[in-house]
């Protein structure tokens, strides 16, 4: 009897799941309603689909003064590694709710490194340097992508049904439409980022200060 169900559970899992492509394209209009160039430190992403993401990890370096890359995506779970490549003193961190962190001052050739446990934006900034900024998505389900330089993406095996379609940049914050995922095949979409109304705005330190002029490292 045990073995028989079993049996059932083991067949319902290896049932393919009906799922489509979800394929478009992302713009961004810039102040001059000019359409940017380059869209691949954008995000775009499926929100509502229960399905844990695959493991994976990423690393955001710092050198000469800045993250690079600027833009990552993680799973919940997912460690973001920082070596320091610079022969001054970094101290990466970030306030953004759940996901702050603080990594404190090292030099090269050392790494810090964080685990985030929370899905949502991850703004990190430098306590030494103020130029420097990036942003760790984390995220609850695999169905996510960059898109490419003329904005076109694809996310493959996302579960059938109606779910949001969320695309960001860090000039825009977010845009989103719903979508409907057919059982198989695939759905397109376009969304449009509007920084049309963006400002660069500083920011405060990691003790919720302004940064003092003049850098000391
Ligand atoms: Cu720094």
């Amino acid at each position: 009897m045990r073995q028989t169900s079993w049996g059932v559970v083991l067949l319902l899992a290896a049932a393919p799941a009906a799922a489509g492509t979800l394929r478009g394209r992302v713009e961004l209009v810039e102040k001059d309603g000019r359409k940017a160039a380059d869209l691949t430190d954008a995000v775009v992403w499926v929100e509502g689909p229960k399905v844990k993401p695959r493991p994976s990890t990423a690393t955001l370096t710092m050198k000469g003064k800045a993250f690079e890359p600027r833009v990552a995506v993680v799973p919940v779970g997912g460690t973001v590694a920082f070596p320091n490549e610079d022969p001054i003193f970094h101290n990466a961190f970030s306030v953004s709710g759940e996901n702050r962190f603080d990594l404190d001052l090292y030099k090269k050739p050392k790494t810090g490194s964080w685990t985030f446990d929370h899905p949502g934006l991850v703004r990190v900034y430098c306590n030494i340097h103020p130029q420097m900024s990036a942003y760790v998505l984390v995220r609850d389900n695999p169905f996510w992508a960059r898109p490419d330089a003329g904005g076109g993406f694809e996310i493959p095996d996302v579960p059938a049904g109606t779910w949001v379609l969320k695309a960001w940049h860090e000039r825009t914050g977010e845009a989103s439409q719903p979508v409907t995922v057919p059982e198989r095949g695939a759905v397109e979409a376009a969304l449009t980022l509007d920084a049309s109304k963006w400002k660069r705005a500083p920011h405060k330190n990691k003790f919720g200060k302004d940064y003092e002029a003049g850098e000391k490292y």
